[in-house]
Order: structure tokens, then C-alpha cells, then sequence
């Protein structure tokens, strides 16, 4: 990692010192980073996050789950975030070799892994100084990724080893019949449906229907034991149309754990379709395939093999701005300081 000027400062463990501010002492403030990737939001907490310990990064998972889930919900949901909104925890690596460790989270509760979040982290670490263009080793809680940050602000991520798992699966879903899909692993476990009968339409005139499609498909796959290896959830389902042009190679719809849809067209996502379509001899390392998302925004992807297995390490590139900076105060007196939970 590039730094300008001075180490990359991780979260201060401490509440800020707002010494002019007339709230009570209990007060907490969390430090945030916002941006957009392909239209997904992306809500950094940069500093004021509590104690993770020196675990790894699935460990530190574990501890802000299990102790300071608050975090999650006091910058996710409402008054002061949206459903659709992501966010993460930039902390401390456990691998010495990465510059940064990161924690994904949503409306529902915590990701595996995130591409468009990754992107954003990249440009709100570029935004605050802390790294410049180049290639920056990213610990997650499922595996290191490499975040390399262009000069026109692009950003690549090449993700963890992504595989597809099981080919045509036929799950029953209530309302629409047999539904055709694959399992694949991109860093979060996907079921892939191509177009076929009862399956709506890729446009976004449809997003209410394809969210109604895509929950009955995921309620059907938990209820009939359908899962990814080790008996994992399959917690995204997606569905692909033809593109809208010839900007791309395909459109998708990503429907997300918590029910909102990826407004991007899902990074980890794009490498679960990357692995299904080397695993089908349709794409070669040579090759570019181009994924719009519901919106219209477009993440270009390319595989390369790994020797003795079956699986790929996709190369996903997007483009992400930075919206806001702000500090979110947790007043103990606010009754809806830690999110309204419905
Ligand atoms: O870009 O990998 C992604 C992602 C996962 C969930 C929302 N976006």
C-alpha cells in the first residue's frame, strides 16, 4: 500500500472528543465514508468502531455480530439509512501482507464478501488520503482480495477463488412452478436463473416482480435443503435477461439477504456467473465478459484459472464516487439511535 504521507489510521476504538458538544457524555460517534458503485450505496464506518481484537477477520465478524451489532443497525437502518444501503468496518488485517481488513454488513445482517463494497472502500480510502493508485491486499472474512485502484478512479478486485458448485438444479417454487438454476460460490453463495418459463423479465419496469420471483425462489431453496457446499444458505438469488444494448453482455437482477435488490450488478455476483460460464467453456481467460445491472451500470469481468481445481479468480472492475462524509451521533436519550427495528 501507498501511503501519503502518514500511516493508514484504523478506527480509534474511542468515542471521538467533541469537547464543544453539549450532549451527554455516553454520547457515541461513528465517523462516516459514504459512496455509490453502479448506484449501490456504500456506508464505510471509518473511525469510532469498537474493539474487534487481533482474531481473523471471520473472528472479528463474530465479535461486532455478536457485541456491537448496534453498529450495523445504528448506520443502516432507518431514520438514517435505507434498506438497500451496505456497510462495512474498516479494521486492522490479521494477515500482516494486507493493508486494510474489512467487514461487510446489510440491512439483515453480515456478508461474506462484497465487490461493489470493495470498490467503494477503495475510493473513500483514495478520498481520505490514506491510498493512492496502485494495488492494495484486502483482508476479508472469507479470504484476502487484491483491490488495484486505476488512474481514470476505476478499480479492480480480483476476489477469492469462485467455483460453480452444481449445475441445473431444479428447485419447486410456489406460485411458479420447477425453476431451473446453478449453484455457484463468488465470495457469497448465488442460485443463477436464465430465462425460461414463469421467469419475469430483466427490465426494471419489473423490479417489483422480480423481487416477488426471486423471494419464493430463495424461501424454496431454504425449504427444500437446497444449499452450497457444507450445507451453506444460498442468501443471493439471480436473474439474468438480455442486455438493453450493446454496452453489455447481459442484464441482472440480484436479489440480496434482506430483500432489497443490487442496484450494481453485484460483483460477487459476476464472478459466481464468470465461474458458471468457464465451468461451460463460454468464456476463456482471454476474454471479457461485460455485466449491466438493473440500472443500466456495467461491471466487466475476466477469469483466471487455478491449476488442479475447478476454480477461477475473477478480476471484477467498477467504478464507484464518493457522496458524503458525516459523523452519525448515537445519543442515548434518542430512542431510535440504533435504527428502528421493526
Ligand atoms: O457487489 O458483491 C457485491 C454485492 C454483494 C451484495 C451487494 N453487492
Amino acid at each position: 500500500m501507498q501511503i501519503l504521507g502518514k500511516c493508514l489510521v484504523f478506527p480509534t476504538r474511542t468515542t471521538l472528543l467533541y469537547s464543544t458538544y453539549s450532549m451527554s457524555k455516553a454520547t457515541t460517534f461513528l465517523k462516516i465514508i459514504d459512496s455509490h458503485t453502479g448506484g449501490e450505496p456504500t456506508r464505510v464506518v471509518v473511525d469510532g468502531c469498537a474493539d474487534l481484537g487481533n482474531g481473523t477477520l471471520a473472528e472479528k465478524r463474530e465479535i461486532l455480530k455478536t457485541q456491537y451489532d448496534w453498529i450495523r443497525t445504528s448506520t443502516l437502518l432507518e431514520p438514517r439509512g435505507f434498506p438497500a444501503m451496505v456497510g462495512a468496518v474498516l479494521t486492522e488485517p490479521h494477515d500482516p501482507s494486507c493493508s486494510a481488513g474489512v467487514i461487510f454488513f446489510n440491512n439483515a445482517g453480515y456478508l461474506n464478501m462484497c465487490i461493489h463494497g470493495t470498490i467503494g472502500l477503495a475510493v473513500s480510502l483514495q478520498h481520505m488520503g490514506f491510498i493512492s493508485t496502485g494495488s492494495h491486499k484486502i483482508d476479508t472474512p472469507v479470504g484476502i482480495v487484491t483491490a488495484h485502484l486505476h488512474d481514470d478512479g476505476s478499480v479492480s478486485v480480483d476476489n477469492v477463488p469462485s467455483y460453480r458448485d452444481q449445475a441445473d438444479v431444479s428447485v419447486d417454487v410456489l406460485g411458479y412452478g420447477s425453476i431451473s438454476g446453478d449453484i455457484a460460490w463468488g465470495g457469497n453463495w448465488f442460485f443463477l436463473i436464465d430465462q425460461q418459463e414463469n421467469v419475469p423479465a430483466v427490465t426494471s419496469s419489473n423490479i417489483s416482480h422480480l423481487t416477488k420471483f426471486s423471494t419464493a425462489v430463495m424461501q424454496a431453496l431454504s425449504n427444500q435443503g437446497i444449499s452450497g457446499d457444507d450445507g451453506q444458505p444460498i442468501d443471493h438469488v439471480e436473474v439474468f435477461g438480455p442486455p438493453a444494448d450493446d454496452q453489455s453482455d447481459s442484464r441482472n437482477f440480484v436479489l440480496c439477504p434482506g430483500g432489497e435488490y443490487d442496484r450494481s450488478p453485484c460483483g460477487t455476483g459476476t464472478s459466481a456467473k464468470l465461474a458458471c460460464l468457464y465451468a461451460d467453456e463460454k468464456l476463456t481467460p482471454s476474454e471479457t465478459w461485460r455485466q449491466s445491472s438493473i440500472l443500466n451500470t456495467i461491471f466487466t469481468g475476466t477469469v483466471s484459472p487455478l491449476t488442479e481445481s475447478n476454480k477461477i479468480i475473477p478480476t471484477v472492475t467498477g467504478s464507484a464516487w464518493v457522496n458524503g462524509e458525516t459523523t452519525i451521533i448515537i445519543d442515548p436519550n434518542d430512542p431510535f439511535s440504533k435504527g428502528i427495528h421493526f
